[in-house]
């Protein structure tokens, strides 16, 4: 039996990552073997190493995955030796319940989710249902392609929640990974004005660089829903996308929205937000969750990278950085994302 270098959440169950040696998966029917190339690390990796949504011991982490197809399995027939495909965080529905069936498959109540329920990308090797694999258009910069697969889906989907329109204000709270890009698709995509807030500097003016028309720092004002106002005619900004990992940012993206405004929850700190009910009906507020998206919605997503209007910040790390990574994401220090190379080039 053939072996290799996973990472996994370790069996101490204290945020931290363990790389282990574990026997490379054996492909059954309807699946593909995948050859791991490049691994982006996302927040939501930290959550599941810390044990924000249940225990998982030994589970390989991971879902911004991209590599390169090995083997595969009997009754795949849409797929081939040598295609590049993702791994994303949607890794399985049942396929036939209400979800799956109406174009919300991200919702089945018996969904499996890689490096959380599934084994994830993060590791030489991953078993993929052919079913439920997205291709990476040979346009797009594989490495680049790692961060669509979860933080460039996940806010293109947000954005297109927030039923934005040209023109019309976005205020992304949270200028982290996901941020990033939800800047670039609000700007490059959805034609909306953007306004990033965050707490680090250095992510404001990489928010700038990303074409944001306004940033804020919510440690240098005294309200940040006053600031909004100001640059939004005295009323707030007809939406907003919130991938900050803190309830303060939620509370002020209620405040800073229009009567009408919709405020779409993207980020997942394990904390529960005040919601005003008065400012909720009186002002027709409507704060909708927003989770990964669909096949189509990733398809969607990476064709607007390949055509150059989305370009991810990435930084190639070695494998062996995975956990001084997650201390600087917990430390608030990585501008755009890390990317493990499992191909061994980075050193
Ligand atoms: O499908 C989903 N809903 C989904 C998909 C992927 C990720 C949700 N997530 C979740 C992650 O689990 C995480 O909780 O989105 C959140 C953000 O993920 P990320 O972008 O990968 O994390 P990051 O790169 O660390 O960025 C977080 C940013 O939030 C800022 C930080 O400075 C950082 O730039 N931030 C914080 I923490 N507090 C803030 C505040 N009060 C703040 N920005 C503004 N105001
Ligand atoms: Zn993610």
């Amino acid at each position: 039996m053939s072996t290799m270098k996973a990472i996994v959440v370790s069996d101490r169950l204290d945020g931290t990552v363990d790389i282990k040696d574990v026997p490379v998966p054996e492909v059954g029917h309807g699946q593909v073997l995948v050859k791991i190339e490049y691994s982006g690390v996302c927040h939501t990796d930290l959550h599941v190493a810390a044990s924000d949504f249940g225990e998982k011991p030994d589970r390989i982490l991971g879902h911004e995955g991209v590599g390169v197809i090995t083997q595969v399995g009997p009754g795949v027939e849409h797929l081939q030796v040598g295609d590049r495909v993702s791994v994303p965080w949607f890794f399985k529905g049942c396929g036939h319940c209400e979800y799956c069936v109406d174009g919300r498959a991200t919702l089945c109540r018996s969904v499996i989710n890689a490096g959380y329920t599934a084994d994830g990308a993060m590791s030489e090797y991953t078993l993929l249902y052919a079913d439920y694999t997205v291709k990476v258009p040979d346009a797009l910069d594989p490495v680049e392609a790692t961060s669509i697969t979860c933080a460039g889906v996940t806010t293109y989907k947000a954005i297109k929640e927030s039923g934005v329109r040209p023109g019309q204000w976005l205020v992304a709270f949270g200028a982290g990974g996901l941020g990033n890009l939800a800047v670039q698709y609000a700007k490059n995509v959805f034609g909306a004005q953007v306004i990033a807030v965050d707490i680090n500097e250095d992510k404001l003016l990489l928010a700038k660089d990303s074409g944001a028309d306004v940033v804020i720092n919510g440690k240098n004002v005294e309200s940040v829903e006053e600031e909004i106002k100001n640059v939004t005619g005295g009323v707030g900004a007809h939406t907003a996308v919130v991938t900050a990992v803190s309830k303060v940012a939620f509370n002020q993206a209620v405040d800073s929205v229009r009567a009408g405004g919709t405020v779409v929850a993207v980020g997942l700190p394990t904390e529960s937000m005040d919601l005003s009910i008065p400012r909720l009906v009186l002002d027709g507020i409507r704060i909708q969750g927003s989770l990964v998206g669909t096949r189509q919605d990733l398809e969607e997503a990476f064709a607007f990278g390949a055509k150059g209007l989305i370009k991810p910040v990435v930084q190639l790390r070695p494998v062996e950085d995975v956990q001084a990574i997650f201390d600087e994401m917990h430390a608030g220090l990585i501008n755009g994302r890390m990317v493990l190379d499992f191909t061994g080039e980075t050193k």
